[in-house]
């Protein structure tokens, strides 16, 4: 009996698998041990490639150059007590290369738009028209994976788009992106409102590919949206003519725990952009977005599970030079052990000089 319950235990305790997130450098990530790479479920690097070998998991980069840290900082991915029941290697499916758990599933496109263009037919597409089709083509792709390996939930997703703000065949391109996203979320039959994910999306500098890389898991996860902010989903048309599809967070339960990852958060209350010009003050303004996204996800998880102490965050800032303002508000709402890395990047809407991501892990006591 009790040698029973004692393997039962061990074999429950073995199951167990946490999402994972850690921020470390090109070099250290080199020199990490075979055992390291057991669970690791994709890296991303800042604002390159990092040289990795992409044999072992899906590498991807967002191009997006890291502010006043250290260099070569890279997003890692893990499915912590996974070891030895992963996907062997990075597998690709169409352009999308991706590694996975029974559980969760890490997965990332790079797509050069110039390329599918040329795929195209014959009679020179527009840019507008290269751009449309690139991202129809990276979400219809995702789809198909998620398809094949039975992770239905897509459940977070980061979009990086070179010049996000510049005008091309009289539109944004990130409206353009927003057009062709929910075109590609038909066309796959998926959900364009309340279950979709959580995302993020930004400017990369010119001649970036687009880079797209996503979560996904086997669960159902619980989105979250802000009770200040209209759904992104349903902002006016005047955002553009197809809204945004994302929410502004999604819960997942894993087995050893609860992630919570809250979408790029901006200074927009309602659907308008507030306190244009003033770094700081749509710095605080974003704070309060994320602690409002906070309390709502504790009263739908039914109990309090996450605050600002215990979130790892991704800062976008457009000028470089609001660096210093940046720092400084958040300084007053964060511990300074708090993990938060600084990029630079072109935010969605050309009005907004700063957006805040933030991932959170809640582990289940033993
Ligand atoms: C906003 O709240 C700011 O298009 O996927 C934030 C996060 C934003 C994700 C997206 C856009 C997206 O509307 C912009």
């Amino acid at each position: 009996m009790t040698t029973t319950r004692i393997w039962t235990a061990t074999a429950r305790a073995a199951s167990r698998v946490a999402l994972q997130l850690d921020y470390i450098s090109a070099d250290e990530i080199a020199a990490q041990s075979p055992a390291w790479w057991q669970n690791v479920l994709g890296v991303v690097g800042f604002e390159k490639l990092p040289a990795i070998d992409g044999q072992r998991v899906p590498v991807a980069a967002s191009m997006t150059p890291s502010l006043g840290g250290k260099g070569n900082l890279c997003e890692v991915w893990r499915a912590a007590g996974a070891e030895g029941r992963m996907s062997n290697g990075a597998a690709g499916w169409g352009r999308v290369q991706y590694r996975f758990c029974e559980e969760l599933l890490f997965g990332s496109i790079t797509l050069e738009e110039h390329a599918v263009e040329a795929e195209g037919s014959m009679n020179g597409e527009g840019e507008s028209r290269a751009l449309l089709r690139a991202t129809e083509l990276a979400y219809q792709e995702i789809f198909g994976v998620l398809r094949e390996t039975e992770h239905r939930y897509l459940i977070r997703i980061w979009n990086y788009l070179p010049e996000i703000n510049r005008a091309a065949g009289g539109d944004e391109r990130y409206r353009l992106f927003n057009s062709a996203r929910q075109l590609a979320f038909r066309k796959s039959g998926q959900a364009i409102v309340d279950t979709v994910p959580a995302a993020s999306a930004l400017g990369s500098p010119a001649d970036s590919p687009i880079s797209i890389y996503f979560l996904a898991a086997r669960q159902q996860p619980k989105m979250i949206e802000n009770p200040r902010q209209t759904s992104a989903y349903h902002y006016p048309p005047k955002f553009g003519r197809h809204s945004p599809i994302f929410s502004r967070a999604c819960m997942l339960n894993d087995s050893a725990g609860t992630s919570l990852f809250v979408s790029g958060t901006a200074s927009i209350v309602g659907h308008e952009t507030i306190h244009r010009g003033d770094v700081a003050a749509q710095t605080r303004e974003t704070m309060a977005n994320i602690s409002a996204l906070l309390d709502e996800a504790n009263r739908v998880a039914g109990k309090v599970r996450y605050s600002l102490d215990g979130l790892k965050f991704k800062v976008y800032v457009r000028q470089p030079a609001d660096l210093p303002a940046i720092k400084g508000v958040l300084s007053a709402s964060l511990r300074p052990s708090t993990s938060t890395v600084f990029l630079q990047a072109d935010v969605c809407r050309e009005d907004l000089l700063v957006e805040i991501e933030a991932t959170g892990e809640s582990h289940r006591g033993c």
